[in-house]
């Protein structure tokens, strides 16, 4: 085939078998679409005799949670796909391994994670991955200053940073994360009760929007690192053992503090979950615990891994002279992963993309107080970010906002 045509299951083997002869020719096939995402197919083919099998992911020309009326390049999958094959290199595989990036129909058949569960809904059931804090540090420290100017050769990394103009997905994030929740916008998901509130709290509030606004320029303005870009626990497969980051469809060279924030952000939002969703009490402090544990050790680990390897890979000249930058440098990654936390807990209250965390609650009235904290919190964040510069500042001012000291 040379031209692009729409999989489904009942095309998706034969396409695997013409692209990569993957199968045995006895295998015993069941392919299935397990696509949950936003934007995207995603297939699993399995030979359930050989216990062999792929993931087909192919991006569809719009956007899949809206439909066609929002037209978006095919394209970004190969933006996907490179990125993968980069982020294999610098993190010793915690991506999946990319067998096939297919430019005609844009599909990347690539590597099955059948023993990981998504983090989002593992954190739901309340399980906890002691490995996870030293994974993920190590992953956003191996993406991400490894990929900036501090490390890089600079006309290697403005390559790069060529290489990955990503307009159209950043646009999606210059609007639903940074600009429509902060307005009565017609593609906010937003439910009655919450549109009063969110024009007192939010829409009028001119300090509130003045430092939404700066964060919005940071994102589009600052080319820092060749950043994931949707870095939320849903891009997160995980197991007692092991991580691998999927879905970085949104890369392209932005600010630190987007990956890291939106990290924090979702790990926050399961807090605020699971103190009105879990009725056993032990489970429900020891989960709790376990969620601010975990934002205080990302924060902590992330600067302390960055500052043990800055002597080692530091190649600018002037970084090289200034002993205090790395702090400088750091310090800034914090404050702002603070200010992207804030509008990603905003934007996933009102904004067009919602998550289990918030929307899975079942109960409607702590469904709508948990909803206003969320908001109410993320608005602290972002207003005093600049006071967050360790991991125990996030940690106090969530639990003081919450009254949970
Ligand atoms: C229309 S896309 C909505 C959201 O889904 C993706 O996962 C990104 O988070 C995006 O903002
Ligand atoms: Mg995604």
């Amino acid at each position: 085939m040379n031209e692009f045509y729409q999989l489904d299951v009942n095309k998706v083997y034969d396409y695997v078998q013409q692209e990569l002869n993957f199968f045995h020719e006895d295998a015993d096939i069941e392919c299935s679409e397990i696509g949950d995402g936003n934007l995207n197919l995603v297939f699993r083919v399995k030979d359930k005799k050989h216990n062999k099998s792929v993931i087909v992911k192919q991006s569809l020309p719009y956007v899949r949670c809206v439909g066609e009326d929002w037209p978006l390049s095919i394209g970004r999958s190969e933006i996907e796909s490179k990125l993968l094959e980069i982020e294999y290199k610098l993190t010793n595989g915690k991506v999946p391994e990319v067998y096939k990036f297919d430019k005609i129909m844009y599909s990347t058949i690539m590597e099955d994670l059948t023993d990981y569960v998504i983090m989002r809904t593992g954190l739901l059931e309340y399980n906890q991955y002691p490995k996870f804090v030293d994974q993920i540090t190590d992953f956003i420290v191996n993406t991400l200053i490894l990929t900036s100017d501090v490390v890089m050769e600079h006309k290697e990394k403005k390559a790069y940073v060529k290489e990955f103009i990503n307009p159209q997905l950043c646009e999606i994030t210059e609007d639903l994360v940074y600009s429509e929740p902060f307005f009565d916008a017609k593609r906010n998901n937003i439910p009655d009760y919450m549109i009063t509130f969110m024009e007192k709290n939010v829409w009028n509030d001119k300090a509130l929007i003045l430092e939404v606004t700066k964060l919005k320029f940071d994102f589009m303005n600052n080319a820092q690192a060749l950043l994931h870009g949707d870095l939320h626990t849903g891009s997160i497969f995980i197991n007692q053992d092991n991580i691998k980051v999927i879905d970085p469809e949104f890369a392209f060279y932005g600010p630190i503090a987007y990956d890291i924030g939106a990290l924090i952000a979702n790990l926050i939002m399961n807090y605020l979950s699971t103190d009105v969703r879990c009725n056993d009490t032990g489970l429900k402090n020891k989960h709790m615990t376990y969620l601010l544990d975990t934002v205080k050790d990302v924060m902590d680990v992330f600067r302390d891994k960055c500052m043990k390897i800055w002597p080692e890979v530091v190649k600018d000249n002037m970084v090289l002279r200034s002993p205090d930058f790395a702090k400088y440098y750091i310090d800034d990654i914090f404050v702002n992963t603070a200010g992207v936390a804030g509008c990603e807990m905003i934007r996933r209250t009102v904004g067009l993309a919602h998550v289990a965390d918030l929307d899975g609650i079942e109960d409607e009235i702590k469904r709508e107080e948990t909803r206003k904290l969320n908001v109410l919190l993320a608005k602290e964040f972002i207003m005093k970010r600049n006071d967050i510069l360790e991991g125990k500042d996030f940690v106090n001012l969530i639990k003081n906002f919450c009254g949970k000291k």
